[in-house]
């Protein structure tokens, strides 16, 4: 099984989609195994970000992301990290399909809902800037047998 990254940043929190979000996560058929409210502070932002640095909407995006509390996830299940991605939607919620996450809840690719690491490998970096291993939880859902074949 695969794990992925995912975070409701602050504008998905502002406008009350923290269960809406978590409930789509879960009616797919991937299991949360770490959950937290925080709020980054700009090392923590710079640290996740570190890929964009230098572009013309990174200083915005410090301090969109710094803006207010966020939820931290980390996903578990089959093709995590694609499947994801693929709830989520198109990075420009413009052009994010109807049904998605960022496609039903935002207009501006600067409050685009939610994010999403983008490879297995970018996932690991990122789990490790906000959980520790002991936070991170393993255990059986009964509902297993009915998800995967
Ligand atoms: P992703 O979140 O779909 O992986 P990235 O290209 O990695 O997209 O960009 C990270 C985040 O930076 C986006 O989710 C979005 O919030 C923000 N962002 C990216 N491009 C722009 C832009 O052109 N204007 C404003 N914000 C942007
Ligand atoms: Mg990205």
């Amino acid at each position: 099984m695969e794990r992925t990254y995912c975070m409701i940043k602050p504008d998905g929190v502002q406008k009350g989609l923290i269960g809406e979000i978590i409930s789509r996560i879960e009616r797919k058929g991937y299991k949360i195994v770490g959950m937290k409210l925080l709020q980054l502070t700009t090392a923590m932002a710079e640290e996740h970000y570190r890929e964009h640095e230098g572009k013309s909407f990174y200083p915005g995006l410090l301090q969109y992301i710094t803006s207010g509390p966020v939820v931290a996830l980390v996903v578990e299940g089959k093709n995590a990290v694609k499947g994801m991605r693929a709830l989520m939607g198109a990075t420009n919620p413009l052009e994010a399909a109807p049904g998605t996450i960022r496609g039903d809840f935002g207009l501006d690719m600067g409050r685009n809902v939610i994010h999403g690491a983008d490879s297995i490998e970018s996932a690991k970096r990122e789990i490790a800037i906000y959980f520790k291993e002991e936070e991170l939880l393993q255990y059986d859902k009964s509902l297993d047998e009915w998800i995967y074949e």
